[in-house]
């Protein structure tokens, strides 16, 4: 009796009210929604926060108009979490289009991604469920005791819808952490996609700029990781052996397995691990310096539609301006190579 009520004190001592709703303290894990186009590096950030005891994931929805094909992304997702031996976590097939059409990624990465790079994952005998993403997030929102963060590595489709469908969904919702945009640094669109360059926009906000206006513009407390310091955390030849003779779970081996193409090249290439870094400044927010920033997205038709713009008057934006290199790989490669967590249905798939 007496321990029941020391434990529920303890659970409370570590919990905050905030405007009538329950945040988590910094020693509680991060009650989380991860929001996904299902591309590679989702899946490597995917499978550190599956690792990482600093969160504890809900549901995993995935959109099907940015990287990943609609009927492989939630598919994929599912079997990803086989092999983590997290099978049982709810993954939801989200929005078909963007709420603004723009143009796609190029179509044979597209198909490089569909097929996982042509890494065969083990089949999850758990289905996808038959919600969609936007209703999902919203039914785990409103029905959770503690607030909900939400992780977003794809367009921003399936939250824009959330909250457009349910307002209130912002009263519970702690923090959104989206990697997407580029403040100072170039864009990253490949091509013409609207028929004129595009230099200055960044995929994940570009695709469905009007979603990603509409997140920034909800009031909900945002951390952005923009292009400008995904370059800090490049796939190198030097993770990659480390990696090679520091792999002990599927996890790890996993990402061993999708960097070996990049990083066996000898010079170091375009290619980073965007959405990782992304899952490690959440967890780890100390690898990271920030700086808020009032910023809107360009919504004008032309060569910078969906720009990140400073501007004096639009919504305050946590945006991460560095972050220590060193600490990121450390955390990433140790996190990977954890043995699987209690919680957890069967142990990983071999
Ligand atoms: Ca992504």
């Amino acid at each position: 009796m007496h321990q029941k009520v020391f434990f529920f004190l303890g659970v409370l001592l570590s919990l905050t009210h905030l405007e009538g709703r329950i945040s988590i303290g910094p020693s509680h894990p991060i009650v989380l929604i991860v929001d996904t186009d299902a591309d590679i590096d989702d899946m490597m950030a995917i499978l550190y926060l599956l690792k990482t005891p600093r969160v504890d994931i809900k549901a995993i929805t995935t959109m099907g108009d940015g990287m990943s094909r609609w009927e492989y992304s939630a598919k994929n997702i599912s079997n990803l979490l086989e092999l983590a031996g997290r099978s049982r976590i709810p993954v939801a097939y989200g929005a078909r289009k963007s709420l603004s059409p723009a143009g796609t990624f190029p179509p044979k990465w597209r198909t490089e991604v569909d097929n996982v790079a042509g890494i065969k994952l083990p089949i999850n005998p758990v289905q996808p469920v038959r919600v969609r993403s936007s209703d999902l997030m919203t039914d785990i929102i409103m029905h959770s005791p503690i607030k909900i963060t939400l992780f977003c590595i794809g367009p921003l489709t399936n939250v824009a819808t959330a909250l457009a469908q349910t307002p209130a969904i912002k009263e519970n919702i702690e923090r959104i952490y989206i990697m997407g945009g580029a403040v100072l640094v170039p864009g990253n669109i490949v091509g013409r996609p609207q028929g004129f360059k595009n230099q200055v926009a960044e995929y994940n906000i570009f695709l469905d700029a009007k979603a990603a206006s509409d997140v920034f513009d909800s009031g909900i407390p945002i951390t952005l990781v923009p292009l400008d310091v995904t370059e800090y955390a490049p796939i190198t030849k030097e993770f990659f052996e480390r990696i090679l003779s520091d792999r002990k779970t599927p996890s790890a081996n996993f990402v061993y397995e999708v960097i070996k193409p990049y990083a066996q090249m000898q010079r170091r290439l375009q290619s980073y691990f965007s959405d990782p870094l992304a899952a490690v400044v959440m967890t780890h927010p100390e690898v990271a310096t920030y700086r808020d920033l009032k910023l809107t997205i360009n919504l004008k038709k032309g060569p910078e539609y969906g720009r990140l713009m400073m501007t004096k008057m639009g919504p305050n934006i946590q945006v991460v301006t560095g972050i220590d290199s060193k600490a990121f790989y450390n955390l990433f490669l140790e996190t990977l190579n954890l043995p699987t967590k209690t919680k957890q249905n069967h142990s990983e798939s071999k």
